[in-house]
């Protein structure tokens, strides 16, 4: 039988590099996008066009338009990867995060059942270590306690829930992956990742002056997206239906990745002051390039994450390590450099053209 994955979240981070595995893999690959008044597929636009890439509309949100496609389709596999996927977010879009985060998870498993492939599509639900939340133990695996501490970490626990009872109550082989932070170039830019390499390339290239971050000492576990791909594959390739802790293992700050980050980028920072005083400040020119704004601190924050990926390891066979903290930084610095290198030459096309055709009309 032909190998048919849907997945939805298909334009995210994970989508694209997802689809770029699958298709590797000699799989036909569908894709749920949404309209939106702007271009928002630069991640997939690289596949728009290949025989065995699909895009179709649907939403999250919208039962019917799920029912239908799966119908459509036929997936052998499903990756439930559409998200709100901002935490910050979820605070001031509590109700919306919770519609597509937690009821579309009931919807994927309802438009399965619906089109009675419960027993032949498998699905693949994106959890996250958000659900250990203000956590209580650390590191954390699959049989830590949950304690969300987000609106958007409560509506993933329903998703994560949700899966749990269908694969019980109707033997459907659906898991959770709760994945740890993994980043990329690909991510977001307001993420605190990306935000820090964006804006350390920026600075190093004189295009900005200073960051603005909010808490420095929240640790995470952050991975590389395009390893953590493989996992969700591995989950649904297991014998059973199982859930799966995806972490590195390893722990940094929000601090550390900036100071790690600048230094890609050309400059030393040295840290000066404490809590909403503190200041990054480069080494060689006294500035302070780095500095911490109350906007970007969350009424309830996850300030201790931190994997422990062993049954991952043991029995999907998957190594943690593929790329390391500092490969991770360096990856992300260096696309980031290029991009505002490549900003820069093409902002200056863009002022030459239009300055080419006032003259012009001038004439
Ligand atoms: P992302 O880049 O924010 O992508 C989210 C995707 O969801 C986008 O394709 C978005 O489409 C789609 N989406 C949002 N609302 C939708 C709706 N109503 N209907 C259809 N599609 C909708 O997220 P990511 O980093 O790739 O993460 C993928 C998944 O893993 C998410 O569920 C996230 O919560 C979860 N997760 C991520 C991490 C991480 O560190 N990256 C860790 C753990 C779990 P548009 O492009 O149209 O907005
Ligand atoms: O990069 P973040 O926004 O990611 P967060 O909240 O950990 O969520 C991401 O990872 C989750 C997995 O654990 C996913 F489920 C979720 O979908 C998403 O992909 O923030 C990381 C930390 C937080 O503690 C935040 O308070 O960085 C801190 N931070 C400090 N300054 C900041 C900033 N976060 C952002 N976004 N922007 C800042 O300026």
């Amino acid at each position: 039988m032909k190998n048919v994955a849907l997945i939805t979240g298909v334009t995210g981070q994970d989508g694209s590099y997802l689809s770029e595995f699958l298709l590797a893999k000699g799989y036909d690959v569908h894709g749920i996008i949404r309209r939106s008044s702007v271009d928002y597929r630069e991640r997939i636009a690289h596949l728009e066009g290949k025989p065995n890439f699909h895009l179709h509309y649907a939403d999250m949100s919208d039962s019917m338009s799920l029912v239908k496609l799966v119908g459509q389709v036929q997936p052998t596999e499903i990756y439930n990867l559409a998200a709100q996927s901002h935490v910050q977010v979820s605070f001031d879009a509590p109700e919306f995060t919770a519609d597509v985060d937690a009821v579309g998870v009931l919807r994927i498993l309802e438009a399965v059942r619906t089109n009675h492939l419960e027993q032949t599509c498998k699905i693949y639900q994106a959890s996250t270590s958000e659900l250990y939340g203000k956590v209580e133990e650390v590191p954390q695996n699959e049989n830590t306690p949950f304690h969300p501490y987000s609106p958007y970490a409560v509506a993933k626990l329903y998703g994560f829930w949700i899966i749990k009872e269908y694969r019980e109550a109707y033997n459907m082989f659906c898991c959770s992956g709760i994945l740890f932070n993994h980043e990329s170039e690909r991510r977001g830019e307001t993420f605190v990742t990306r935000k820090i390499t964006l804006a350390a390339a920026r600075i190093a290239q004189g295009k900005q002056d200073c960051l603005y971050l909010g808490n420095l000492d929240s640790l995470r576990d952050w991975g590389y997206a395009k390893d953590y791909v493989e996992c969700m594959w591995l989950i649904l390739q297991h014998d059973k239906p199982e859930d799966f802790v995806i972490a590195t293992g390893v722990q940094h700050t929000v601090r550390e990745f900036a100071t790690l980050a600048f230094k890609y980028a050309g400059i030393e920072l040295k840290w000066e002051g404490e809590g909403i005083d503190e200041k990054g400040i480069n080494v060689a020119t006294g500035k302070v390039v780095v500095a911490v704004s109350p906007d970007f601190y969350r009424p309830t924050d996850v300030v201790n994450l931190w994997g422990d990926p062993t049954k991952a390891k043991n029995e999907l066979g998957w190594n943690p390590q593929t790329t390391s903290f500092e490969e991770l930084v360096k990856i992300m610095v260096a696309h980031d450099m290029q991009k505002v290198a490549a900003d820069h030459v093409a902002g200056v096309m863009r002022i030459n053209l239009q300055e080419y055709l006032e003259h012009r009309e001038n004439r």
